[in-house]
């Protein structure tokens, strides 16, 4: 299967998995669950649930096998889209071409609905235990990294520093790639690390695949920034790498980025392949 096949067949599952686990529109209290799917089927790439299923097929297992864990992810990472999009923290109208959530249900309930993916996503997650194959003990071992990777430490703590952030001049290189590291890379490890731990990765390939998703995460928000740049959204205020050391420099950090996360595969040899496709795949991506 090529490349764009395998990228295509994966989103089909992931919809699939996601449609069948969520509450359908019409059921009460309807507006949430609107909410909810406007976000969750917005036209996201669905790149962590990818990661955790060719993970997982890294170690031979079957993408099924951890696919409602990596679902629980994706529903984790469009609460943190809806919060993001909120008036109170950037304050976006827009999402992936489409107006953001509360601009269509209001605020109280893009905030309420964001709540309901978190809580979902952890929900998801532990139905992941349901699954013959998979042992108990690391999906308790995931809901433990979970709280960890989008808590204060992480993502959610990166999220307090990019709102604090007001001058580009008091920005130092390290203070960017610390801030991109917990908003953006945090969630990219832990699908990742998910895959890995659920189909019994050791400390060895778990400390190699965790390199990889640090690296391929930060690419990743650099690459963000540079097609906010590219496409004309670009947030002059604030301080990003591309808006800071402009996109030539970006470009090429990017490319020093991928080379050292796909380097990180080694140990893997050719079984980390589909995995070295999705780190080019993420650095020429246009959107
Ligand atoms: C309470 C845990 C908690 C978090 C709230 C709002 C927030 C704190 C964090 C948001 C962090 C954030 C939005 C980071 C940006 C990461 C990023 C580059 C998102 C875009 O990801 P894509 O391109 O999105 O994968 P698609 O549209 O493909 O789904």
């Amino acid at each position: 299967m090529n490349f764009k096949k395998y990228l295509e067949n994966k989103k089909n599952i992931i919809d699939k998995t996601l449609d069948e686990y969520l509450p359908p529109e019409d059921n009460p209290p309807s507006i949430i669950n609107k909410a909810m799917r406007y976000s969750v089927f917005g036209g996201g790439k669905r790149i962590r649930p990818i990661l955790t299923l060719a993970t997982a097929e890294l170690f031979g297992r079957d993408a099924e096998s951890v696919i409602k864990a990596a679902c629980g992810v994706e529903l984790i990472h469009t609460f943190s889209l809806i919060h993001d999009d909120l008036p109170c923290i950037d304050n976006d109208d827009f999402r992936r071409g489409k107006p953001s959530n509360h601009k269509v249900f209001g605020e109280a309930i893009a905030l309420l609905a964001g709540d309901a993916l978190l809580v979902s996503g952890f929900d998801l997650i532990i139905k992941n235990s349901e699954v013959k194959e998979i042992k108990k003990q690391s999906i308790l071992k995931i809901i433990k990294e979970t709280s960890f990777y989008i808590g204060t430490e992480n993502m959610l703590g990166g999220q307090v520093e990019d709102i604090s952030v007001k001058n580009e001049e008091d920005v130092t290189k390290a203070d960017l790639i610390n801030l991109y590291m917990k908003k953006t890379a945090a969630l990219i490890c832990l699908s990742i690390r998910a895959g890995a731990i659920l189909s019994g990765a050791n400390q060895r390939q778990l400390k190699a695949l965790t390199k990889y998703g640090e690296n391929l995460g930060l690419a990743f928000q650099i690459v963000d920034d540079m097609l906010d740049i590219m496409q004309d959204q670009r947030d002059a205020g604030k301080p990003t790498y591309a808006n800071k050391y402009g996109l030539k420099e970006s470009k090429s950090e990017c490319e020093r980025l991928i080379k050292e996360a796909k380097d990180s595969l080694k140990i893997f040899n050719h079984k980390a392949e589909t995995l070295r496709n999705i780190a080019d795949y993420l650095l020429t991506r246009k959107k």
